[in-house]
């Protein structure tokens, strides 16, 4: 009959070899597989926003989660968002070369077009470096 220590052990080597594996797969298919996409930045005479979902417009729902990397140097992406409480929020996230960097949309955002704008000084056309975010209902 084992003893506690075994048990213990058994009980590690159970949860390192198949536990914590699984959940980890598990994760990637069930969380990161809603929005895979990572949307590639660039300065505005390269493209600037992605047009995924028209000129320089990003499709949301609330409640998503968007991921960006840019191919150049840093960006910010900013927007303001009217919440369904009559709340305003900035989101402002700096997207690195790189790196992806994700952005939360909230689950009371208003549905609605918003002007997603660069806050990081990245060209001499960094001031037009405009886009639009689409939020749709869920
Ligand atoms: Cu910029």
């Amino acid at each position: 009959m084992p003893n506690k220590t075994d048990t213990i052990a058994i009980l590690i080597v159970f949860l390192t070899s198949f536990v914590i594996p699984i959940s980890m797969v598990a994760y990637h298919f069930v969380v990161e597989k809603q929005n895979p996409t990572v949307y590639e930045v660039r300065i505005q005479e390269d493209g600037g926003w992605p047009d995924a979902a028209g000129p320089n417009t990003i499709e949301a729902k609330p409640g998503d989660t968007l991921k960006f990397i840019s191919l150049d140097v840093t960006h910010s992406f900013r927007v303001n968002i009217t919440l369904t409480n009559g709340d305003f929020l900035i989101i402002d996230q700096v997207i690195y070369p790189g790196h992806v960097t994700e952005v939360h949309i909230p689950d009371n955002s208003q549905p609605g077009q918003y002007l997603i704008r660069c806050n990081v000084w990245c060209s001499h056309a960094h001031y037009v470096m405009t886009g639009i975010l689409r939020i749709i209902p869920r």
